[in-house]
């Protein structure tokens, strides 16, 4: 068995829940936020025998999207220190997801 963990932006997640379950995958979301641009997004988890990961994986490329996002250069708290100079803005391209795939040693439900 498998624990397919999933990170996407939160704009996609419902409907990756929802493609999941039509096709009777179980899935549970968490909101998680991403390192590098501080913002919220989506870990899904979805436990799967291991013949059925690729099926989850094709459901995930075909839901999830790639994005431009706009975020600043210059962290929180920085700008007193920047003499008034206002950086632009730079664009970073997420997503569509960040997928591992993870052993899992035991499964039960008691
Ligand atoms: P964030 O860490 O907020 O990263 C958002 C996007 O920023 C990344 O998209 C990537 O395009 C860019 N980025 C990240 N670190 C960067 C850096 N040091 N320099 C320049 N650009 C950088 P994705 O790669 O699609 O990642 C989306 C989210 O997936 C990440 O959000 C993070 O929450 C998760 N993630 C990505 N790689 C991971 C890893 N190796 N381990 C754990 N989580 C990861």
């Amino acid at each position: 068995m498998k624990l397919i963990l999933i990170i996407t932006q939160s704009s996609d997640a419902d409907l990756l829940i929802s493609n999941l379950i039509e096709k009777g995958f179980g899935a549970t979301k968490l909101a998680s936020t991403g390192g590098f641009l501080r913002e919220g997004n989506s870990t899904i988890l979805v436990g799967v025998e291991n013949d059925l990961v690729d099926d989850v994986l094709s459901i995930v490329g075909s839901t999830c999207k790639s994005r431009e996002r706009l975020m600043s250069p210059t962290p929180p708290g920085m700008m007193e220190s920047m003499g008034g100079f206002i950086p632009y803005p730079i664009k970073v391209q997420v997503g569509g997801a960040t997928i591992f795939v993870l052993n899992v040693e035991r499964f039960e439900k008691v």
